[in-house]
């Protein structure tokens, strides 16, 4: 056969596992969840669920082995409170869930659609029925944020996506509290002219912990006069200086070739915005929203992955 390459993420055969038509009250669409393995071992998503405004708000839904058999919350779990978070205004959207030992609390980063565009929030929760909001603690613009599970040096640290148009590179910020951030540090450069990773870029789920590193899968996204097109690539950085890249994977890993992945509300997305991480410590179970219109599940091999970073690499 010609043109093999490596096929690092293999799709779930139940794809897409979560769509509209799952939803006991009505939606638009569902995509772009938080997930996170409760100490049950039940798989909990936050999922974005956009209703049939254009307004995004949060929802719950709970599997046991993570594919399918889910228990969708009887009406939204988080809405936008403008009320009492005017940055809130037009939605909340691509929930990140980060699960800090130190706090014995999931800490969600979140998208705040505010009036000025896209800013960073945060909430905390035990158990995904009540929240504490903390507001925007990044300013619009700026998305795709998740926490680190563990402070470094002292301080907690997050990832994020300020945009200083046209282009949009990942920066890492430091807080004492997680209301004040400061410190701020470029990690990772959008790389330039023709890449798949061109211009923009963006955390997509929260950082994977490993001995070699903090492994990230991200998101490059190529405009041409076709449009966009969300493409996940592979890098590693410093397990105590995480704004040090110590490799960077020169192809994409995974690219929209499904149909429900190239047509929906935005075609050609693929968008993790969490995943899970097996018994064996080595399944990683990535997943999607793909074309901003549903949910789907990709499976991969932890070692493959690091394995494949170390032959692919930008020298
Ligand atoms: C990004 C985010 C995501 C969305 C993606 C593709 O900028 O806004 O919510 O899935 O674009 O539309």
């Amino acid at each position: 056969m010609n043109n093999q390459y490596a096929v690092l993420f293999h799709r779930n055969k139940l794809n897409p596992i979560l769509t509209a038509n799952n939803w006991p009250y009505p939606i638009n669409s569902v995509f772009n969840a938080g997930a996170t393995l409760l100490k049950d071992g039940t798989t909990l998503f936050l999922c974005r669920v956009e209703e049939r405004s254009g307004i995004s708000h949060f929802c719950v839904a709970k599997s046991a082995n993570g594919v399918d058999g889910w228990i969708i919350d009887k009406k939204p779990t988080l809405r936008p409170d403008p009320d009492k978070f005017p940055e809130e205004l037009w939605g909340i959207e691509d929930p990140r869930i980060t699960y800090v030992p130190e706090l014995k609390k999931y800490v969600v980063v979140y998208t705040a659609y505010t009036r000025d565009g896209p800013g960073v929030a945060l909430a905390q929760t035990e158990d995904f029925i009540t929240f504490e909001r903390f507001g925007v603690i990044m300013p619009p613009d700026d998305k795709d944020a998740a926490l680190l599970p563990r402070r470094i040096n002292g301080s907690w640290a997050m990832i994020h996506r300020p945009v200083s148009a046209p282009r949009a590179h990942m920066w890492i910020s430091y807080s004492p509290d997680l209301r004040n951030w400061g410190e701020h540090t470029l990690m990772m450069n959008a790389r330039k002219g023709a890449w798949w990773d061109a211009n923009k870029i963006g955390l997509s789920p929260p950082p994977i912990e490993t001995p070699e590193g903090w492994l990230l899968i991200y998101h490059g996204v190529k405009l041409s006069c076709g449009g966009c097109i969300y493409r996940l690539g592979l890098a590693l950085f410093d397990l105590e200086k995480p704004e040090i890249c110590l490799k960077r994977g020169r192809e994409w890993i995974f690219a929209p070739e499904e149909p429900y992945e190239l047509n929906g509300d935005v075609g050609n997305v693929v968008f993790p915005c969490g995943y899970t991480l097996a018994k064996d410590g080595d399944t990683l179970n990535i997943y999607y929203g793909a074309a901003d219109t549903c949910i789907g599940l990709a499976t991969a091999s932890l070692s493959e992955l690091l394995d494949w970073l170390d032959k692919n690499c930008e020298e």
